[in-house]
């Protein structure tokens, strides 16, 4: 028995031991438990959830990786939604649990957390975030199927009815002496996840690329039997590099400004902190942080560290080489970051996690051991490529000056006390009621739809604040002509919550804020541009959820005196349908068509209107399309825009 396997039986030992009622009982009990409530197990029974189930299952191929027995995960979704994850591991141990008198893979898949705990090397992934358990994902599959290949013999074992061994586990076959890993497949059951059983192929896609990212040298091959198109069907991801291929690929729509990716790993007291990092010329810092492949969207420690030792050698290197004179002050944590595209990633045993969303990494000793490994390797970075240090120095001291004339401009866009009148925006026509919860402020392209706006709005609760053509561009502008545009200073100053690190969404004046542009191109550009500016500058008002997207109709439908609108393509066609013949049909090209009345009762009045609520549940996409769409490089935006020509033509018909 390995050493694993005695742990195993131990802790089986115990709970027996505390327990008085029959084993099987037990079991069923614990999966019951599982499917009675599964929101205790898994995030939830929609989308996430249901992917849960595959990361949990392919955590355990990783690790069996990142043990270093394995060199492949293999994961396919077929026709049906059906998940095979395949590793060529070790295999699961197909011994026999002395005390539960059932097979090893058995208890692993029916006893709560017997496997999760026990499973894989040193830096277990499962047990953190996702980590729900192997018994999970069985207790919430309508059957499932393990397969191990270990000493030319194929060992069955299959699940079903709230998953119970349908047999023991037993020899099906034989195979080949030097195959040995497990396969495991399973059909999540739709009872369960009522809303959809079907998985997402960009997500399923994403991240395993991802997780082959944060693991160089583990090969993730990813088909989807449900895509015809045979060179988007199968993706193999391998990256030699790592975090470094990491960094190439998200820079891959930006311009770098030094060549070299700067690359960082050691371990100290059984931890590993792995960085790479690389400056392109934009103006944000997009800086990713990860522990035991989790995604720790929340920072934490290990970002911390970083941070420290970004500030401290950089200066430190510019004092030394004349870049900062003595008078001057330091360079400060931002003037570093500008522009800089970084992903932490460490190790760890025993990960602690905080925050709202459990995904800051809390543990106290990692800041220092990111700091001290990252530190010393950057410095000696720095000292060995000289050129490549001065484009960096200056693109600090660069961010540096551009604050000092930002800090400026930003001055002018505070509000004393958020409800001061005075200060307003003179365009702002504001509601009268100061009850921020209710209140609602509409951006509106336009003057007229302004002005439409205005007339038609419940003015008790709903403020308009109409925009003079196009705002600026963010991803372009640099910090000070952000502040110094009156757009969107109008802006800040009628949300009240402040701007960048000082965003307070506790100040904010509305808590819906939305966005009333045309249904063309046009319409959808500004809208781009706002979110950029909201998604860059005001980020805890978009991921608080309190950005919208106003829904105004792309057509009047009219027979006699009887009206309706369609709001999309598919909708006139059924209300064709339904209203017959004799129709006039009139299509909006802008809000500026539409009368108060109109406006009011189709896009603003909260019985008849739709609002799209904006959310970032994936801060890397949204970043990426957001500096493709809106930044300085031309090409990945033309491709994108060919790509999805179809799209933009339905904007602008
Ligand atoms: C397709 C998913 O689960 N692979 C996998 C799992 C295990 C092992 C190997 C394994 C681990 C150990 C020893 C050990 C697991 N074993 C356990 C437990 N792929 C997949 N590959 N021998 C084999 O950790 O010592 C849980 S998972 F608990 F039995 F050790």
């Amino acid at each position: 028995m390995s050493e694993k396997e005695m742990i195993e039986q131990e802790e089986w030992t115990e709970k027996v031991e505390h327990s008085y009622q029959d084993q099987d009982i037990q079991v069923l009990d614990g999966l019951e438990a599982v499917r009675k409530r599964p929101g205790m197990y898994i995030a939830s029974t929609s989308a996430k959830g249901l992917h849960h189930l595959v990361w949990e299952i392919v955590d355990n191929g990783i690790d069996e990786a990142m043990a270093g027995y394995a060199t492949t995960v293999k994961v396919a979704v077929d026709k049906d939604n059906i998940i095979t994850v395949e590793d060529d591991g070790r295999g699961m141990p197909v011994g026999t649990n002395d005390k539960t008198n059932k097979s090893t893979i058995e208890t692993i898949f029916t006893v709560l957390h017997a496997g999760g705990k026990f499973g894989g090397g040193a830096y277990k992934v499962s047990g953190g975030l996702h980590g729900v358990g192997a018994s999970v994902v069985n207790a919430l599959s309508e059957w499932l199927e393990v397969t191990v290949f270990h000493e030319g013999k194929m060992y069955f074992v299959r699940f079903e009815n709230g998953g119970h061994a349908v047999e023991p586990l037993k020899v099906i076959g034989e195979c080949d002496k030097n195959r040995h890993g497990s396969l495991i497949r399973f059909k999540a059951d739709p009872t369960i996840f009522t809303e959809t059983t079907v998985y997402d192929y960009e997500t399923l896609r994403d991240r395993l690329r991802q997780l082959a990212f944060l693991n160089k040298g583990i090969r993730i091959i990813f088909t989807d039997e449900r895509i015809e198109d045979e060179e988007k069907k199968t993706h193999e991801f391998y990256y030699d590099g790592g975090l470094k291929e990491y960094v190439k690929f998200l820079n891959k729509n930006r311009s770098v400004v030094h060549p070299e990716i700067i690359y960082c790993e050691g371990h100290i007291d059984g931890i590993k902190a792995e960085v790479a990092m690389q400056y392109n010329d934009g103006y944000s810092p997009s800086v990713y942080t990860f522990c035991n492949n989790i995604n720790t969207a929340e920072g934490g420690t290990h970002e911390e560290g970083f941070r420290m030792a970004l500030n401290r050698v950089i200066n430190k290197y510019a004092r030394a080489n004349g870049f900062l004179k003595e008078k001057d002050e330091n360079l400060t944590s931002d003037d570093c970051k500008e522009g800089i595209v970084a992903i932490i990633s460490v190790k760890h045993p025993d990960p602690q996690y905080e925050g709202q969303t459990k995904t800051k990494l809390g543990n106290s000793e990692v800041r220092k051991i990111v700091s001290e490994i990252f530190g010393t390797q950057l410095e000696k970075f720095l000292m060995e490529n000289p050129d490549q240090a001065k484009i960096i120095m200056e693109k600090c001291l660069q961010a540096s000056r551009a604050r000092l004339a930002a800090k400026k401009a930003r001055e002018a866009t505070r509000r004393k006390s958020p409800l001061e009148i005075g200060s307003l925006p003179g365009k702002l026509a504001d509601c009268s009621s100061k009850d921020a919860s209710i209140c609602e402020i509409y951006i509106v392209e336009g003057d007229s739809a302004g002005g439409s706006a205005k007339l038609g709005r419940d003015s008790h609760y709903q403020a308009i604040l109409p925009l003079r053509g196009k705002i600026l561009n963010v991803e372009k502008s640099r910090q000070h002509k952000v502040f110094e545009n009156a757009e969107i200073r109008s802006m800040i100053t009628a949300f009240g919550c402040g701007v960048m690190e000082e965003t307070d969404t506790a100040k904010l004046r509305y808590h819906k804020i939305v966005i009333m542009t045309d249904a063309d191109v046009d319409g959808a550009h500004i809208r781009t541009l706002l979110l950029t500016f909201f998604y860059r500058y005001l980020r805890p008002i978009v991921e608080q959820g309190y950005v919208y997207i106003a829904q105004p109709p792309l057509y009047k439908v009219q027979k006699g005196n009887s009206v309706r609108y369609a709001y999309t393509d598919r909708q006139l066609d059924e209300v064709r349908k339904e209203m017959g013949g004799n129709l006039s049909i009139q299509r909006y090209k802008g809000l500026g068509e539409m009368d108060a009345d109109q406006l009011w009762e189709t896009t603003m009045d909260p019985k008849n209107r739709t609002l799209i609520r904006v959310n970032v549940s994936d801060a890397e996409a949204a970043d990426q399309a957001f500096s493709m769409l809106m930044g300085e490089e031309v090409e990945p935006r033309k491709n994108f825009i060919i790509e999805n020509a179809h799209f933009v033509q339905n904007l602008d018909i």
